[in-house]
């Protein structure tokens, strides 16, 4: 529908890792004699039916094992420019996950560099501009994660946030903490995945114990009427990915998504694509489905863009060069 494509978008929810298509897999893989377990992309592709998040997660960290080269993720980087141009996003700001790649032996200056490569090209030419936040895997230790930030303030990695990512179920985000409070005293801002796969506690948890400015998901948020407001008095804003939810099956069906609720209780909240790769669509598609489920009106879509530009990390100063 033109009038989603022609809503000037920000995007503050997608992993750069998620946005790498089977396609692109198959030529990464091919360019550096890397042997695939499957015989081409469609194969690839019709494996992308997932049980919950941990299965998904299992065939996303597998195939990150074709990007090695500064190159591949300047191309990763550059192709969701040009896609998320076409869905009509002039801002984003991306997702990485430093230790799906640092652990891999992928030094963190060709993944940060190439990135940086890749989307200053996207920029050139299609205008749409990006920032980056370092996610954190909080089913890795947070010795881990302490090392990765001190690695990226040491390369002056030019990142606006860190995040927190991976399987949240059995991984509370309490032990964080002090690191995220070290982001916090460099001057990151700070976000972190909660309420996806668990409950509203998880939200509160990120919120007390992360002091995060925005919550990624977060939409198990309406079990708790207490975390309902919490979200909406203190403009806490959540990066809501409904095809995600659908295709991880955190929600039965779009039709009983709690978007419509959130919205309802004046939660601040975004419209955003997290994995579009593989969930079937970017931040367009994703304003679609939700807009011909609940019937939105082009007030409540306009709102829900406008949302994310005041939820996004630019400063004032930058914010009038590129929206
Ligand atoms: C993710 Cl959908 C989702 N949830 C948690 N962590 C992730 N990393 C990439 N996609
Ligand atoms: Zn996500």
């Amino acid at each position: 529908m033109s009038r989603i494509r022609e809503l000037p978008k920000v995007e503050l929810h997608v992993h750069i890792e998620g946005t790498l298509e089977p396609d692109l897999v198959v030529e990464l893989a091919h360019d550096q004699g890397i042997e695939l377990p499957y015989p081409d992309a469609e194969v690839l592709r019709e494996r992308y039916v997932f049980a919950d998040l941990s299965s998904f997660l299992d065939i996303y960290y597998a195939n990150l094992d074709v990007l090695r080269r500064r190159h591949d993720f300047a191309r990763l980087a550059y192709e969701y420019g040009a896609r998320a141009h076409l869905a009509g996003v002039v801002h984003a700001e991306v997702f990485f996950d430093p230790q799906a790649h640092r652990s891999r032996g992928v030094p963190l200056h060709d993944v940060v560099g190439g990135l940086v490569d890749g989307f200053d090209d996207a920029r050139a030419e299609f205008g749409v501009t990006t920032d980056l936040i370092a996610c954190f895997l909080r089913d890795r230790p947070v010795a881990e994660a302490s090392a990765v930030l001190d690695e990226l303030v040491d390369m002056s990695a030019p990142i606006v946030g860190v995040g927190l990512d991976s399987a949240e179920i059995g991984n509370p985000a309490a032990p964080f903490a002090e690191v995220f409070a070290r982001a916090a005293a460099l001057g990151l801002r700070r976000v972190a995945h909660a309420g996806e796969e668990s409950g509203p506690e998880s939200v509160r948890e990120a919120i007390e114990e992360l002091a995060v400015h925005r919550v990624d998901h977060g939409i198990r948020s309406v079990d708790d009427p207490g975390v309902m407001a919490q979200l909406a008095a203190h403009r806490i804003p959540l990066t809501v990915c409904p095809l995600s939810n659908v295709r991880l099956r955190t929600v039965a069906d779009l039709a009983s998504h709690p978007l419509p609720h959130l919205i309802e209780a004046g939660v601040v909240v975004t419209i955003n694509s997290d994995d579009p790769a593989y969930f079937g669509g970017h931040v367009d598609d994703n304003f679609l489905a939700v807009a011909e489920q609940f019937a939105l009106t082009d007030d409540t879509l306009a709102q829900l863009a406008r949302n994310s530009v005041t939820a996004i990390f630019l400063p004032q100063e930058r914010r009038d060069t590129v929206l």
